[in-house]
């Protein structure tokens, strides 16, 4: 079966999209293909325009924990849709929402909801760097934030990905004002406080970093973040948009212990639909408007579509006791076989797992902060890509993105992707050693 009417879809879209595409990462440049351009999703299966089914590792960059068009969360949305589908107002179904975040998530009293996860740090940020009344931030190389210009510098995700992680538009201020440390490194964090004392805002954090591919924060290291920046009175903020309601019920906060001042939201609590939030310490978020001075607001802000979906997602979440162990035993099966197979074919390798997000890196590691990640075969990366997506696994169409699990997915889905991989390493290996010997005249 061909890739034709995704082709021809993506010829058309390029007459009126710019780059044919809504957001970068999916024109799939980095893996040298074409995009495919889907029709449906269920369970753990997208199909696409010509037909063909893939087993879905993306799951819309990770907010379907529960799978494509899960029965509650479409019943939830066409329940809200036939009611209205915005007013503009304060709606009850906010409240709820808000509820089940608070009480999940351990740094969260007070909450707002936005549209997106750039608006939530964009927010996030706005409101430390007027609470504190200081100008820095700090943030990682390689962490993704969204694309407000704060945080296009040295980012990770698309903008990694296509070559430009300091992004032209964004204004020496902006980009002064922004301190990039590498990640995993506690003394370069605790040099810059000395270096700027008075001056830093916030640190900003993905706990666990999944806009490099996945990497883990090595033992204490998040504990130390929060240690430094309680000592010089700067804010600590984890952008739990990836890994919120993901790694675990409470996030990557309630599964290492260190809580933040700040928090931000996105993916899972929309349960597919565009939202975002912002939470945290009720002192802090009092000083947003209208109680206090920091001005944040949106038209679609709490859109009761989304607040829909994102309360049906959390309440399926909230009344399966075993959920979340069960994603981590399914995601174990598949990491370790991804990690044996590709050992099996003599591949330089390095699987991380946390939850159910996962990653595999082409390259011995450790893989630590970005430069590590960097190591990585990209180009064995792309032959191995296009090798799964021949064989019906749908993976995110860069090495420096991170793979998602939902409860739709089965061990007969996962054995499905081993037999896939096993092929596929085998396939990406063999083209490798051909283009590494030398032709003989
Ligand atoms: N920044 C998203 C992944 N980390 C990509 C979003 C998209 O292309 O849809």
């Amino acid at each position: 079966m061909s890739f034709e009417r995704s082709i021809a879809a993506f010829g058309r879209a390029k007459n009126v999209i710019a780059g044919g595409v809504n957001s970068p990462v999916r024109a799939f440049r980095a893996v040298g293909l074409s995009p495919v351009f889907m029709k449906s999703g269920s369970g753990a299966i997208l199909t696409d325009v010509d037909g063909r089914h893939y087993v879905d590792y993306v799951l819309s960059w990770g907010p379907l924990l529960l799978g494509h068009a899960h029965p509650a969360v479409v019943k939830a949305i066409a329940a809200a849709a036939a009611r209205g589908t915005s007013f503009g107002t304060p709606t009850e179904i906010e409240t709820e929402l808000a509820e089940c975040i608070v009480a999940a998530m351990p740094s969260i009293e007070r909450i707002r909801f936005v549209s997106s996860g750039t608006e939530a740090t964009m927010s996030a940020i706005r409101l430390a760097r007027g609470y504190t009344r200081r100008p820095k931030i700090v943030k990682f190389a390689g962490c993704y934030h969204g694309h407000a210009d704060a945080f296009l510098i040295s980012a990770g995700s698309g903008a990694l990905t296509n070559g430009v992680p300091n992004s032209p538009g964004v204004t020496e201020g902006t980009a002064r004002d922004t301190i990039v440390l590498p990640f995993n490194d506690a003394a370069a964090v605790e040099r810059t406080f000395v270096e700027h004392p008075d001056a830093i805002a916030a640190v900003v954090v993905e706990p666990y970093p999944g806009n490099m591919g996945l990497v883990l924060p090595q033992p204490d290291y998040l504990k130390r973040l929060r240690e430094l920046c309680a000592e010089h009175r700067a804010l600590l903020i984890f952008d739990e948009v990836m890994s919120g309601f993901r790694v675990g019920p409470g996030g990557a906060q309630a599964r290492t212990g260190v809580v933040p001042d700040l928090t931000t939201l996105g993916k899972v609590i929309g349960g597919g639909l565009p939202v975002g939030a912002f939470g945290g310490r009720a002192d802090v978020m009092s000083y947003l408007s209208p109680e206090g001075p920091v001005y944040q607001a949106g038209t679609l802000s709490g859109n009761p579509l989304a607040m829909a979906a994102g309360l049906a997602t959390l309440r399926a979440i909230r009344d399966d006791a075993t959920l979340f162990e069960r994603l981590e035993v399914l995601t174990r099966v598949l990491t370790e076989g991804l990690s044996e197979i590709a050992a099996k074919h003599g591949i330089a390798h390095t699987v991380a797992r946390a939850g159910s997000m996962f990653g595999i890196f082409f390259t011995d590691g450790p893989v630590v902060d970005l430069e590590s990640a960097m190591k990585s075969d990209t180009a064995f990366f792309a032959k191995y890509y296009a090798a799964m997506l021949d064989r019906g696994i749908y993976l995110a169409p860069s090495q420096f993105e991170a793979g998602f699990v939902s409860t739709a997915h089965t061990t007969r889905h996962v054995e499905q992707t081993l037999t896939a991989a096993d092929a596929s390493m085998a396939h990406a290996a063999a083209q490798r050693a051909q283009a590494a010997t030398p032709v003989s005249r």
